[in-house]
């Protein structure tokens, strides 16, 4: 597979510091596919350096502008959006038509949005007697994961880049091939030098040296709690404005009055899509003691078309892999009932976990309450509308979530009860300029649309 040997710094691809790569495989066939370097404190100050220099042209540039340039970076992304897709099965495994339905198509419409946004943006606005001017941060450190190649990085730098910030990306080490095909879009679609620079590499060497360095003025993390702790810590102590979006354990909530064979269904497609590896899957089902045999015999059905190797794809490493058989094993050692799968890999090559059910799943067993990020689903079971609310309020996460009812006015009531960031009502409909983050230990800020937009400004009053 095609990879760049350096980095995108200051507008050019440079030769890293350091003579170390990082070998990039196919989860799907065990294989290496390329090489990429292995970031060092060097090359992340070298980006940097380019990120501050480049930072008072862009930020003066108007908005309109900026404008422009993010939307010939949407036409850009849209024009490759074959090889971005091959390139996400290649190092991801996501079978072919989620990778161009999704991970290619996704990042074309959050690019989108930020063009238009950037352009219609109040950056000025009257409070009483004062003027109070909205103004870009400085420089970003963004550090995404794999789950999502592409759009985890689209969803920071477009709005870093409407807002007037530049940025200095470290994507996962998993994924650095769509990172490398994200950095010659930019380079395509014009935009100036430095705005936008690539350094590839382990995360705690290059991620951490990011999230450490003083020239750097927010940090947006998305990936573990653990990380994300460390992170937050850090940026805490250098007084250092800090995005994190962070894991979940989302809860689909089914009503007494809701059609159970469309909630089931949906909740099943819902957590089999790209593996399980989604931070807002709606990994625990909820539902009345009265229908819980009805919905556990659907998911059961349901789960029998997702295929390994045709339409779930692997997980993303070997580590992932022996993480979320590690939590199957332990569902069964607690007591839970295997409906469908289990910890036996399907496949002998490839980092393939077999989709898995598991009903009589009460709120305090690990798999009801830790993420997973595999093709898992907890059912469980519920008295009545404050027994499910308890549920689902009851873990550390609050970062997505859906209701099913009768009518929406209905699940809309349960859902205002609900300590997430997010819900899809009635199964809901992906809307980009929705902001997306997390309640609790799921994250601080916000993603997407104009929330996300504003996690790049700082203000400033002018009282007359
Ligand atoms: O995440 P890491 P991993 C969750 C999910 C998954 C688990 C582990 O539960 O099973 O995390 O995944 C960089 N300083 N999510 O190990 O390590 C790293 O290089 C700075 C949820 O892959 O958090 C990568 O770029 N950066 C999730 C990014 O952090 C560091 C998406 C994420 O990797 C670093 C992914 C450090 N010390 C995993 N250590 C979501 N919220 O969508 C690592 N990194």
């Amino acid at each position: 597979m095609k990879a760049h040997d350096g980095m995108y710094i200051g507008g050019r691809w440079r030769p890293a510091a350091a003579p170390e790569t990082i070998a990039v495989i196919d989860p799907a066939d065990e294989q290496v596919i390329a090489h990429v370097p292995a970031g060092t404190a060097e090359d992340v100050d070298a980006a940097v350096r380019a990120a501050r220099a480049a930072f008072p042209g862009w930020a003066a540039t108007p908005p309109a502008e900026r404008a422009r340039h993010i939307a010939a970076l949407r036409d850009e992304l849209g024009r490759r959006a074959e090889e971005i897709a091959e390139t996400v099965t290649a190092e991801l495994g996501a079978p072919p038509a989620l990778a161009l339905a999704v991970h290619a198509s996704l990042p074309v419409a959050v690019a989108g949005s930020y063009a238009e946004l950037a352009g219609s943006y109040a950056f000025e606005e009257k409070i009483g007697t004062s003027t109070v001017l909205m103004e870009p941060v400085g420089v970003v450190g963004a550090i995404t994961p794999w789950n999502y190649p592409l759009h985890q990085i689209v969803a920071k730098v477009a709005p870093a880049l409407a807002a007037g910030c530049t940025v200095v990306l470290k994507p996962a080490e998993d994924t650095p091939l769509t990172a490398q095909l994200f950095a010659e879009a930019v380079h395509e679609a014009g935009i100036p030098a430095g705005v936008f620079n690539l350094v590839t590499g382990l995360g705690p060497v290059t991620g951490q040296a990011l999230a450490e360095h003083e020239g750097v003025d927010l940090v947006s993390f998305t990936g573990s709690t653990a990380v994300g702790r460390k992170i937050g810590a850090t940026a805490g102590g250098a007084i250092k404005r800090v995005a994190l979006e962070l894991g979940g354990k989302s809860a689909n909530v089914i009503l007494p009055s809701a059609d159970l064979a469309k909630a089931v269904n949906v909740g099943i497609a819902n957590v089999m899509s790209n593996s399980g590896q989604t931070c807002s899957a709606w990994t625990r089902m909820l539902v009345h003691k009265d229908r819980y045999e009805e919905a556990v015999e659907l998911a059961a059905a349901a789960v029998a078309k997702y295929v390994p190797g045709e339409r779930v794809g692997p997980l993303v490493n070997a580590k992932q892999q022996e993480r979320v058989r590690g939590y199957i094993e332990k569902g069964v050692e607690e007591g839970a009932r295997l409906v469908a799968g289990g910890p036996e890999a399907p496949l002998e090559v490839g980092y393939y976990v077999s989709p898995t059910v598991f009903a009589d799943v009460t709120p305090g067993m690990t798999i009801a309450q830790e993420e997973i990020f595999g093709p898992v689903v907890s059912i469980l079971k519920y008295e009545d509308e404050d027994d499910a609310l308890a549920i689902a309020n009851g873990t550390v996460y609050g970062l997505a979530g859906a209701v099913w009812a009768g009518d929406d006015s209905e699940a809309v009531a349960f859902a205002r009860r609900m300590d997430t960031g997010q819900v899809d009502i009635n199964g809901g409909r992906f809307n980009p300029l929705a902001p997306f983050g997390g309640y609790k230990q799921s994250g601080v800020g916000r993603e997407l649309g104009p929330h996300g937009l504003a996690e790049y400004l700082q203000t400033k009053s002018l009282q007359f």
